[in-house]
């Protein structure tokens, strides 16, 4: 793998020059003042029309109802709160939001957000965690199988992530839109638009996830225990996208993770290697605009790439995250969207990545307000990824 890396570090180097405060035609970005006033605003039009979709604004009536409560989660560690967020006044679409408060605490905490894949009940071995609901279930894709509890615990290292002094809050991205391509009935989608004709820009299924966050923090804002203003989002593979989308188009987050996030999330498109856009429009035809799919083998046409949608989230600390068996996530790609978004950051008076030698595996690197590792092993996340991001949110958020 380490000789793959150099390789087509090289390569790469050797056919991009991608920095993301040069325009297509050529021209430069000089200020912070151009970029936020600008090239910035641009941009965001050009991702949610070419990529995302248009998200629409809040919840037309976001209401919380604390569902179970208890100060004795993981051996009296957290408080465990779970909670229905309901986005209309009838019920009818909600997620289940599960919350773990560290009990050691003097003020408000920073926290971590993020979306999971099998259900909050699969995060944890924690046994009071409540199981998917039925009527959710039934808007799930056909054949959905509940998995047993703890499925994906591995992932979510609450007690680690606890005894560092942050809350963590986590819902089944199947809640806020079900991850198949159902016409965009289930879901989210039907609640804010619905019988409104869908047409090329409009928003797709990882932009529905993204705003789930961004419903997430606006409860999050009524918690006492968290400061609302601390708040890191998370996400690993469609879900790092989607962590990275929900950075860019909400600013109150103030700390950004990508895990392995790969073609569409901190890969750069143009390198075309591992996972490519016909593939994943192909394999997952919902979870971008229609847009997006004009792109399919004409990567090297898109009038942007992927660092600019890292550069969005400037001059808010990014981290990117990878694996360094995961080719198809594509590793360098990840790394050299962070070393085109530093000209960004640089804007803003910050330091970034940008040393082109692709980082040893687990050799962490930070600089300024940005970081990166590349884990040892397969697609997934890992203590040793939650220990980097730990650190690294340390620096900012405490
Ligand atoms: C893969 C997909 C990737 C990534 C991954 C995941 O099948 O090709 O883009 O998102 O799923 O989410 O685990």
């Amino acid at each position: 793998m380490r000789n793959t890396l150099k390789l087509i570090a090289t390569a790469l180097i050797a056919s991009l020059s991608l920095v993301a405060n040069a325009q297509p035609d050529g021209r430069i970005v000089r200020s912070k003042r151009q970029w936020i006033k600008e090239r910035r605003p641009e941009l965001m039009e050009m991702l949610r029309s070419q990529m995302f979709g248009r998200e629409p604004g809040k919840a037309p009536d976001l209401h919380a109802t604390i569902l179970e409560e208890s100060a004795d989660a993981f051996g009296g560690l957290a408080t465990r709160r779970q909670i229905k967020l309901s986005f209309d006044k009838e019920e009818k679409y909600y997620l289940t939001l599960l919350m773990y408060i560290p009990n050691d605490r003097k003020g408000p905490v920073p926290a971590f957000l993020g979306a999971n894949f099998k259900g909050n009940h699969a995060t944890t071995t924690d046994p009071a965690v409540l199981m998917p609901t039925e009527d959710k279930l039934a808007t799930y894709a056909p054949g959905y199988q509940v998995e047993p509890r703890n499925t994906n615990g591995h992932r979510w290292e609450y007690e680690y992530i606890l005894k560092h002094g942050y809350a963590v809050a986590t819902f089944c991205y199947n809640d806020v839109d079900p991850d198949f391509h159902d016409g965009f009935h289930n879901g989210v989608h039907q609640l804010m638009d619905g019988d409104k004709p869908r047409d090329g820009e409009s928003w797709a299924t990882i932009s529905a996830w993204a705003w789930g966050l961004s419903r997430c923090l606006d409860y999050l804002e009524t918690v006492k225990e968290v400061n609302a203003k601390k708040v890191a989002v998370i996400g690993h593979s469609r879900l790092g996208k989607t962590s990275l989308w929900a950075g860019a188009t909400d600013q109150r987050f103030a700390l950004v993770i990508s895990n392995d996030s790969g073609c569409s999330g901190a890969a750069i498109a143009r390198r075309k290697f591992g996972e490519t856009l016909e593939v994943i429009n192909r394999n997952f035809p919902h979870w971008f605009c229609d847009n997006y799919k004009s792109y399919n083998g004409r990567e090297e046409k898109m009038p942007w790439d992927q660092h600019e949608l890292i550069a969005m989230i400037a001059p808010r600390p990014v981290y990117v995250a990878s694996a360094s068996e995961d080719d198809w996530a594509d590793p360098v790609g990840e790394y050299f969207s962070l070393v085109g978004a530093a000209s960004v950051y640089k804007l803003f008076g910050y330091e970034g990545i940008t040393d082109r030698k692709v980082p040893e595996i687990e050799h962490p690197v930070v600089v300024g307000r940005m970081g990166h590792h590349i884990r040892r092993g397969e697609h997934n996340v890992r203590l040793y990824d939650w220990q980097q991001f730990v650190s690294f949110a340390d620096r900012f958020l405490k």
